[in-house]
């Protein structure tokens, strides 16, 4: 048994301080149980944690460290930017280098706004949508997670089309009455929905693929009719590729479909680890965004020099070392290895990935939306989880959410994980 002292002495310490001990809910194993693991440092695929005890990481912050934690040229690019300054309120060329840098990459955008988070971005590409259309309402998609904005704070979707309600205190209905959550992947219900409220609903917004109820990989049939009758009714198209930009290929989903929304929001890897989030567009949208157009948005560490620096020093190397085909063949690898070790121990999963985001569901049925999700069985997931950490695997702690698979998973790597989840599934 691994000794996790330091951690259980941190995480008393941390929660008479910080509301539940931890800086984001889902950091607190509340999903899996246990203690969570105080970090002290990471370096390439490897976390090590403050009793010294080494994770092979498949969270990677959540999707941000696509090259690997303290990468040795973001960290020396970082060095180098930090002795000139950390912030200035005030523009930088290397804003523009990003942003030319965005627009180059994904399909979709000719204009681009930096903001801190992916909160920030979609909650600026909502409030774009309704300028740009003069109406009021937005659809998401149950089970699809784009911050904690009050617009998407809803239940999940009660009955087909109806208005949201709140999910969480402090949010007003009248907020949320704004908001239909619609289920994900049956396109019956998008229609249902347009049928309803026609001209109102300002925008359509959703994960393309997503990772926040796991890894849901939707036919691109579906995505392309959502889009189809989004159009058609004059709703904007949001993708949220705030996970699945610069992770799915470097122009995300949106390269991967060959598809393209009138906004994008984006996160993550675009900052190599460091605060960010962007919205990006077509120009005649983006330009209604101050101080050129009348929809306010503003942030004081927006396009902050570190985050820009690491963003493109990230992009620089994904663009280089065009790694897609490797992340993909390498995460495919770890999925077949994982299906197996499950099958050989009696345990049905459903092991669903797309490029170098994975999940493993505990579930007899493939996971197609967020009410086939809940169907899994998530304690056994939880001993999953637990067993696979005590032998130093360090997997997203909740059944719905996505891992993430680096360039710093070498073949050795992922071999060991399979190798270890053998073991481990045999006592699920
Ligand atoms: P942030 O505000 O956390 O930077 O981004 C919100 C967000 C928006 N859109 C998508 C598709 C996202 O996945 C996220 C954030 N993802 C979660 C992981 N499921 C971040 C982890 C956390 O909340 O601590």
């Amino acid at each position: 048994m691994i000794s996790i002292k330091q951690s259980e002495k941190s995480f008393e310490r941390a929660k008479k301080t910080i509301p539940g001990g931890v800086n984001s809910p889902v950091r607190a194993f509340q999903a899996v149980g246990g203690i969570p693991r105080f970090i002290a440092s990471a370096l390439g695929c490897r976390l090590v944690d403050v009793d010294g005890n080494e994770y092979i990481d498949y969270v990677g912050s959540w999707g941000p460290m696509i090259l690997g934690h303290a990468h040795p040229s973001v960290v020396s690019r970082l060095q180098a930017v930090a002795s000139m300054g950390t912030s200035y309120g005030a523009p930088t060329e290397a804003e523009i280098y990003l942003a030319e840098k965005i627009a180059e990459l994904v399909p979709s955008v000719e204009k681009v706004r930096l903001v801190n988070s992916g909160t920030e971005a979609t909650m600026t590409a909502l409030r774009l949508a309704r300028a740009a259309t003069s109406r009021p309402l937005v659809i998401k998609f149950d089970g699809c997670y784009h911050g904690h904005s009050d617009s998407f704070l809803i239940q999940a979707g009660s009955g087909i089309a109806t208005l949201g309600l709140p999910n969480s205190p402090g949010v007003p209905p009248e907020v949320t009455e704004q908001t239909i959550s619609l289920p994900f992947n049956r396109i019956e219900a998008v229609r249902a929905a347009f049928d309803r409220y026609e001209e109102q609903i300002a925008a359509v917004i959703f994960e393309p693929v997503t990772g926040n109820m796991g890894v849901v990989v939707p036919p691109r049939e579906y995505l392309s009719q959502l889009v189809e009758i989004a159009e058609e009714n004059g709703a904007l198209v949001v993708f949220d590729e705030v996970m699945t930009g610069f992770r799915l290929a470097l122009g995300g989903a949106q390269e991967f479909y060959s598809l393209h929304p009138q906004l994008t929001c984006l996160g993550k890897v675009v900052g190599g680890g460091l605060p960010i989030g962007a919205v990006g567009g077509r120009e005649e949208i983006m330009d209604l965004i101050a101080p050129i157009g009348p929809v306010y948005q503003a942030g004081t560490l927006s396009g902050n020099p570190l985050a820009v620096a690491a963003g493109l020093e990230t992009l620089r190397i994904l663009e280089e070392e065009a790694p897609y085909s490797l992340l993909a063949k390498r995460t495919e690898a770890l999925c077949e290895g994982l299906r197996v070790a499950a099958d050989e121990a009696g345990v049905e999963v459903q092991v669903q990935s797309c490029g170098s985001m994975f999940t493993v569901f505990f579930n007899s049925e493939p996971v197609i939306d967020f009410e086939s999700a809940r169907k899994s069985d998530t304690k056994r997931f939880s001993v999953f989880f637990q067993k696979m950490l005590e032998k130093g695997v360090y997997l997203a702690p909740s059944q719905f959410e996505a891992c993430f698979v680096s360039l710093a998973h070498d073949e050795a790597t992922i071999a060991e994980t399979i190798e270890k989840a053998r073991l481990v599934l045999r006592e699920c």
